[in-house]
């Protein structure tokens, strides 16, 4: 297992390379041109640009998360091949630089969703919080307005104000989309991308769905054992590949997660790990990575991952804002409660090599 943590970029990131270097055990950094919008070309200089940086601080640049897939292809329509067209020159780029591992999702308009980006935990700490009710009683535009307003000046990878000012229009786009349509759009654009992968050797990781059921009637495709098994056998080559994220798939608690790691461990390409506590009604809250303070076994996972002999990326998820950092971080991106989760996690981990049960 290679630990990873995700990184915004110089000037984009208050916590530096100098920050992260000296938490035990990261070796690379996750990475993105966080300004590129989905459908835009990647420049050789801007990558090589970023390659040299983690080079100077001996990070490995191996994951990108994410190369975002533009509307069009999820929707299937002909514009389709001029983006995957632009995908593939991308992924040619990023290869030239080392990187093994693109994560993406394939989730129609909301990436991540949420309804308060600080919510109190009893400590007095905070995190990315989902009222169940209030997502099923209120409006899309509702729902953006409330996380763009709770983040203020930071831009957060899913929730561009700039896409998401054309709402309607969004969904006017996905209405005849089904699960199955969805599923064959992605099988289109898989089917273009992965033998590219495979002469790259770069390996495709979806992310899935967060949460995970469907939103506003959207689909929602990569959310269950089941989906993920379709999803698999949709292109079955080891570059078609998964971002196993265990908050994603953790706030339904029929998602075995440590069974599905056993199962699919070998297209398993990166773990995102973070623990969620969730409540009768359906409500989550996102908590410390610790097995005990949520409803992920987060021993469990580990446990799993160090059976199947996992060789592939990892990083802790999100982390809650601790000591008033929630001011100057991204939500769900403070450098503490990250920092204490990797040292969980190698805990863990560490244990398991000696082997002791
Ligand atoms: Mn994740």
């Amino acid at each position: 297992m290679k630990m990873t943590w995700r990184w915004y970029g110089v000037g984009n990131d208050d916590i530096t390379l100098d920050h992260i270097r000296q938490i035990p055990g990261v070796m690379g950094a996750v990475w993105s041109l966080h300004d590129k919008v989905a459908g835009e070309v990647w420049e050789m200089e801007r990558i090589q640009e970023v390659a040299d940086v983690l080079a100077s601080k001996n990070f490995s640049p191996a994951v990108v998360e994410s190369v975002n897939v533009h509307d069009d292809i999820k929707m299937g329509l002909p514009s389709r091949d001029h983006y995957i067209d632009i995908y593939i020159d991308t992924i040619r780029k990023l290869a030239k630089v080392g990187v093994k591992v693109i994560c993406y999702n394939f989730m129609p308009v909301f990436d991540w969703t949420r309804t308060d980006l600080y919510k109190e935990h009893p400590d007095g700490s905070n995190a990315l919080f989902y009222e169940k009710a209030l997502v099923e009683g209120a409006t899309p535009k509702s729902i953006v307005d409330r996380i763009l307003e709770g983040a203020g000046e930071k831009t957060m990878p899913g929730w561009e104000p700039e896409r998401l000012s054309h709402l309607e229009q969004l969904f006017e786009g996905y209405k005849d989309i089904t699960e199955d349509v969805l599923f064959e759009n992605l099988k289109y654009f898989l089917e273009k991308i992965i033998p590219v992968c495979e002469e790259e050797d770069v390996k495709m990781a979806i992310h899935p769905d967060d949460p995970p059921w469907p939103i506003f009637g959207l689909p929602r495709i990569i959310r269950s054992r089941e989906h993920i098994q379709k999803f698999l056998s949709l292109v079955d080559s080891p570059y078609n590949g998964l971002t196993l994220c265990t908050g994603s798939l953790g706030p339904n608690k029929l998602n075995d997660i440590p069974s599905i790691i056993r199962e699919f461990g070998s297209r398993i390409h990166f773990a995102h790990v973070r623990n969620v506590k969730v409540f009768e009604n359906g409500d989550f809250i996102e908590t410390s990575h610790r097995a005990c303070d949520g409803d992920v076994d987060i021993i469990e996972v580990m446990k799993a991952y160090h059976d199947i002999g996992f060789e592939g990326y990892m990083r802790p998820d999100h982390g809650r804002h601790l000591w008033g950092e929630e001011k100057n971080c991204r939500p769900g991106y403070g450098l503490y409660d990250r920092a204490m989760g990797v040292m969980y996690l190698l805990g863990v981990w560490d244990t398991l090599e000696r082997g002791v049960k």
